[in-house]
């Protein structure tokens, strides 16, 4: 009881399994984690427990589950598993839910999420029955210490009619402080201008408040957040990352970006991004700073050699080892890390103030451009767009990296149209594969066509490209953006009908 000091709610304390209870069947239920932090550990196995035991007695048993991005493989697993979620958003990026989805069984909102705590409030989800939010602490007047992801938390602590918590002594006393949570978010007409001038800026409080009265259970955890596995980077990853460093060194070069500490960085999940923030070491920098939504191992090294002066995310994704290595060294990197909730990580208004490197994953782009990040063959759910938007749209430089082919070579990452867009040729401005790097800024859309082909498409592809583009522009009355409508998709129909986009 040593983390809960308030005595308030310390009489609130009770196990899953009696908390569970308040949560009922067709419950719209929003619960903390983004990425692998912060994710309730005890609730969700007991919720999955309850919704199997109402399903034996016959009884239809699911609930529309609100999070701050994906969680834990393993909450999400489970609940998918039993058919236990009706609606999911926003965002997930775990293979039985991704199954459910496609297969019709679960209904599935992606969007951006910046927006979801506006959504949210503006009462597209109808009342949020229960809130359940990890925390590292609940202080003597009742207000709650994060833990390592805040995501929706605020808003969910708002929202929700009841709010379950778990408080997680597993996570470091010491992170109280590291996290700023701003309470002057409001609806038109009444917002106003967020003052984060600077990565490092603060403009809230260290912890969340909380309506002592909705509070109908304290579950106590002592739980290590799942880890987030990363390989070593490989040859394709370090390839990426090289083109990406090459530009960095030429933007400085034609003076648009300071020499020491470029512009604030966002990266998006994964190897990839992972292998450029490693790079980065090489590069010379000193004061790089990063405003992101998650905070990778390779953030924690850079911040260590003090190549990156301060990291603003709402989620501390590490892996095993991160996770260790944060953890001895929390007092440290503290002073050098800011976790806000996603709302403010993700905000365009801020993005687009600091001047934001953006920097994301995707499935394919087509030779103007368009961006396909979340569709495959664009009819199946990959993971969702996430943040992805959020920066890209509003970024300084807004940048995507991908290896050339995937599927072991049967698919062109660079076709002739995207079947889904999730961006935009217009916000599109730097495409990235092993192969080279595409610069669109400035460039006509029949200009694009030839450097996005050029420098990105794989050889075994870019043939067959080009004869696309040539046979699209030659036709009369071609006009801005040729294409051949009846052929557009052909790679994808190929792919579908052959198992190879290859001839
Ligand atoms: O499939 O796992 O079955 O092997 O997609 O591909 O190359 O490992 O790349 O892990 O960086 O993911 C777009 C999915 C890329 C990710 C996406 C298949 C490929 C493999 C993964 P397998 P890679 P990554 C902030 C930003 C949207 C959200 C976002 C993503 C799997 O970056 O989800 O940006 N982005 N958030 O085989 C069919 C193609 C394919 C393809 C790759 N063209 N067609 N399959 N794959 N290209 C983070 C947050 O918001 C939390």
């Amino acid at each position: 009881m040593a983390r809960i000091r308030s005595s308030a709610f310390r009489e609130k304390v009770t196990t899953a399994a009696d908390a569970v209870r308040y949560i009922h069947a067709g419950d719209t239920v929003a619960i903390s984690g983004f990425a692998s932090a912060g994710t309730p550990k005890a609730i969700v196995p007991a919720l999955a427990d309850r919704i199997h035991q109402a399903r034996g007695a016959g009884e239809n048993f699911t609930i529309n589950l609100l999070t701050g991005a994906s969680v834990s493989a393993e909450t999400e697993r489970m609940l998918a598993d039993i058919d236990g979620i009706a609606l999911r958003m926003p965002y997930q990026s775990e293979a039985t839910a991704r199954r459910k989805i496609n297969d019709g069984r679960m209904d599935y909102v992606d969007i951006h999420l910046s927006h979801v705590a506006q959504q949210v409030w503006e009462g597209y989800y109808g009342t949020v029955d229960v809130a359940v939010v990890e925390v590292a602490g609940i202080t003597e007047s009742g207000e709650l210490i994060p833990s390592a992801s805040v995501g929706n938390n605020k808003t969910w602590l708002d929202v929700a009619e009841k709010v379950i918590l778990e408080v997680n002594s597993w996570v470091p006393d010491a992170m109280n402080g590291i996290h700023d949570i701003y309470y002057g978010t409001a609806l038109p007409p009444h917002r106003k201008p967020l003052e984060i001038n600077h990565v490092e800026d603060r403009i809230g409080q260290t912890t969340f408040r909380v309506d002592p009265d909705k509070v109908v259970a304290v579950v106590e955890t002592n739980c290590p957040d799942s880890a987030s596995p990363l390989t070593e980077p490989d040859a394709v990853s370090l390839a990426i990352a090289g083109h990406v460093l090459d530009f960095f060194a030429r933007e400085v070069q034609a003076g648009r970006m300071p020499a020491d500490s470029l512009l604030p960085l966002q990266a998006g999940i994964g190897n990839v991004a992972n292998a450029v923030l490693g790079g980065l070491d090489r590069g010379g920098y000193r004061d790089l700073t990063c405003y992101s939504e998650v905070i990778q191992d390779s953030m924690l090294r850079l911040i260590k050699d003090g190549a990156v002066a301060h990291a603003s995310a709402t989620s501390l994704a590490l892996s095993e080892k991160g996770l260790e290595e944060f953890t001895a060294n929390v007092d440290f990197y503290r002073n050098h890390i800011t976790l806000r909730p996603q709302e403010i990580s993700n905000h365009p208004e801020v993005v687009r103030r600091l001047g934001i490197i953006a920097m994301n994953g995707m499935l394919e782009a087509d030779i103007y451009g368009n961006v396909n990040s979340t569709h495959v063959m664009g009819t199946k759910i990959m993971n969702g767009i996430g943040g992805s938007g959020d920066f890209t749209r509003n970024g300084y430089v807004s940048m995507f990296l991908s290896p050339s082919t995937a599927r072991g070579g049967a698919i062109s990452s660079i076709v002739p149209m995207v079947p889904h867009v999730d961006h935009t040729e217009h916000d599109t401005q730097v495409i990235v594969t092993e192969q080279g790097l595409a610069d669109l800024r400035g460039l006509s859309p029949r200009q694009r066509a030839k450097v996005v082909i050029d420098n990105c498409a794989h050889p075994d592809f870019r043939e067959m490209l080009h004869d696309y583009l040539a046979r699209a522009e030659a036709q009369p009355g071609a006009g801005q953006t040729p294409h051949l409508l009846g052929e557009a998709f052909s790679f994808h129909q190929r792919y579908l009908a052959t198992g190879s986009m290859q001839h």
